[in-house]
């Protein structure tokens, strides 16, 4: 195997025996085989779309986006639903040829004449289409070892293919966002075509050339940019805008359920499902921000939050006396200690644990998971007292939140009591490097604002940063999860149109500390917006050579976070820099 897509990657170069994630070979193959044939599918629903009948396939959609997203890192470990995902694709690739036969649409015999792009392997929509079957898992490998990343690197060369798995990065973090908008029942059909559209791109001579690669990728910038807002409208109109919100992070008693991972829907439906029944819900990880949300905050027995990030989860989940919901990445590989309380909803996978399926109208039964609730014990009292009491901890600073307070802050700068914003965005881990942004945040001065998003804010959510000299604002505000990017970005446009200026002319740094491909399509977002100047840590993709990393430095001056130094990134940022 060949691995590279997340930050963690072994030696900072790629995971080759198994993944420091804890991906095994097998389920790293599977899953270049489902990237390999969702692309020839997309190629297909690309064609169909763009023929004169026009045709547009919903369940191929959805099963894209789907399908994409269950590959990003953390998300599924279960090599049976990656089999299941292949094949899966097939027939929906089946499905829709016979539609475009009955239509009378063609795949033009241009579309699939670019062999050597795929080394041995046919053009990814002629084998969707071979007839063959699979005899399983061993003949599977087998042909998705010259679909992987190091097949396509001795063919294309290290800077394009790593160019090309940029481009396909950024676009599972935008299937990810996409699937959850849609769970909330918004969609746009420009958004399936872009993905697809990009997918095909990767089929197709164009992307043997650098240039319209990168394009591409900016291109794909452009399509998280309109999802996160899509997926910031479906959270705001369906559960309200986020309101500052203390939330416990001490235990009360009774019996319980975690929730872990971004999925807002899930939370809801589980909330639904647990009223009344004397259990108390409790948030974790990406799900913290999810006590801001007037639509979830009013229920009762939405009691707090528990854990850190999700690199604690082995901790956090054994210590935790109920269920485990796991709805979205990161997800571990369990310990046998909760094995047995852990459950999986949407493109998450376990090897041997539960997984909660929807019915055919999206309907998820959460029955298993709050009948293991009433047998484990809960918190009891005497747990409770054992446990260190901790402060309140405040969520729920979204764009509506902060753009509410914006006269101060616009006062504050002129009045130069606010002399610097930053943004401290993205993931956490447990790489000793990441101790930079711990350290960083001791650097702020106190006259500087810092707003947090997405799971690196474990490194300092629960530390009082006080006020801003002069007004009653708190120093620290958390926007929320790593999707809630869009806020930060509406907040920056807002304050540059204020003053008059871009965002890269605003007294803001960005820093950001990216794990996962989520952070990858963010990243891609902020570049097609032009913003300058951002810093990227605690270590640059391995997936981008340095010839690749030179474009984008010379581009949009795009900085190496200076993880031995944190104290000297600080100086900068403050000078602009
Ligand atoms: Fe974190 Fe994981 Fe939200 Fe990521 S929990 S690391 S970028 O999946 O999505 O911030
Ligand atoms: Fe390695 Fe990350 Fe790939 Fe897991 S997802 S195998 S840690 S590069």
């Amino acid at each position: 195997m060949l691995c590279y897509q997340c930050e963690q990657t072994k030696s900072g170069t790629g995971c080759t025996e198994i993944g420091v994630c804890g991906k095994t070979p097998e389920v790293a193959g599977l899953q270049d085989l489902l990237v390999y044939s969702v692309k020839g599918l997309a190629s297909l629903a690309h064609i169909a779309r763009n023929s004169p009948a026009k045709i547009e396939d919903p369940a191929v959609n959805t099963f894209i986006n789907g399908a994409i997203f269950s590959t990003l890192t953390n998300v599924n470990f279960a090599d049976d639903r990656f089999l299941e995902f292949v094949s899966e694709a097939r027939a929906h690739h089946a499905r829709l040829s016979a539609k475009m036969a009955a239509a009378g649409v063609q795949v033009p015999a241009s579309a699939t004449e670019q062999q050597v792009w795929f080394g041995s392997m046919p053009h990814p929509l002629l084998w969707n289409s071979q007839a063959a079957a699979l005899g399983g898992v061993g003949d599977m490998l087998e042909v998705a070892a010259k679909t992987g990343i190091a097949e396509r690197q001795r063919v294309l060369g290290e800077t394009l293919a790593g160019l090309q798995e940029l481009l396909v990065y950024g676009l599972k973090g935008v299937c990810a966002y996409a699937h959850h908008a849609e769970a909330l029942g918004f969609t746009d059909p420009t958004v399936y075509a872009e993905i697809q559209g990009a997918l095909h791109f990767l089929n197709t001579p164009g992307a043997k050339d650098v240039g319209q690669v990168l394009d591409a990728c900016f291109k794909c910038g452009a399509t998280n940019f309109k999802v996160m807002e899509m997926l910031s409208n479906a959270h705001t109109d369906t559960f309200g805008h986020p309101v500052p919100t203390p939330v416990t992070l001490n235990p009360v008693p009774g019996k319980a359920i975690l929730v872990t991972g971004h999925d807002m829907h899930d939370l809801h439906m589980l909330l639904e499902q647990t009223a009344g029944k004397g259990i108390n819900v409790y948030t974790h990880g990406e799900m913290l921000p999810a006590h801001g949300y007037p639509g979830l905050k009013k229920y009762p027995h939405l009691v707090g939050h528990f854990g850190g990030a999700w690199y604690r989860q082995k901790i956090d989940f054994a210590e935790f006396p109920g269920a485990v919901a796991v709805t979205t990445n990161c997800v571990l590989d369990p310990l046998q200690v909760y094995k047995q309380n852990i459950f999986t909803i949407n493109e998450t996978g376990l090897s041997g644990v539960p997984h909660i399926r929807p019915d055919a109208n999206g309907h998820k039964d959460f029955t298993p998971i709050i009948n293991r609730a009433l047998q484990l014990p809960g918190f009891t009292p005497e747990l409770i007292e054992k446990r260190p009491k901790k402060k309140d901890v405040t969520v729920g600073f979204g764009h509506k939140a902060v753009l509410s307070v914006a006269p101060q802050v616009i006062q504050a700068i002129q009045e130069k009591r606010l002399e610097h914003i930053f943004l401290v965005g993205g993931c956490d881990g447990s790489e000793p490097q990441r101790k930079y942004y711990s350290k960083l945040y001791q650097y702020m001065p106190t006259n500087t604002m810092v707003l947090t998003l997405g799971c690196g804010k474990f490194r300092i959510f629960d530390q009082d940063f006080g006020t801003l000299p002069g007004t009653d604002l708190p120093r620290l505000l958390d926007m929320g999860q790593c999707n809630d990017s869009y806020s930060a970005l509406v907040v920056a446009t807002e304050l540059a149109k204020v003053f008059k200026t871009d965002v890269n002319s605003l007294p803001l740094s960005l820093d950001l500390s990216w794990f996962e491909q989520k952070a990858v399509a963010v990243l891609l977002t902020l570049l097609h917006l032009g913003v300058r100047n951002i810093r990227l840590g605690p270590r640059l993709p391995a997936f981008l050579t340095p010839e690749a990393v030179g474009v984008l430095v010379e581009k949009f001056n795009l900085i190496p976070a200076n993880v031995a130094d944190p104290g000297a990134d600080m100086k900068m940022m403050m000078k602009n820099k």
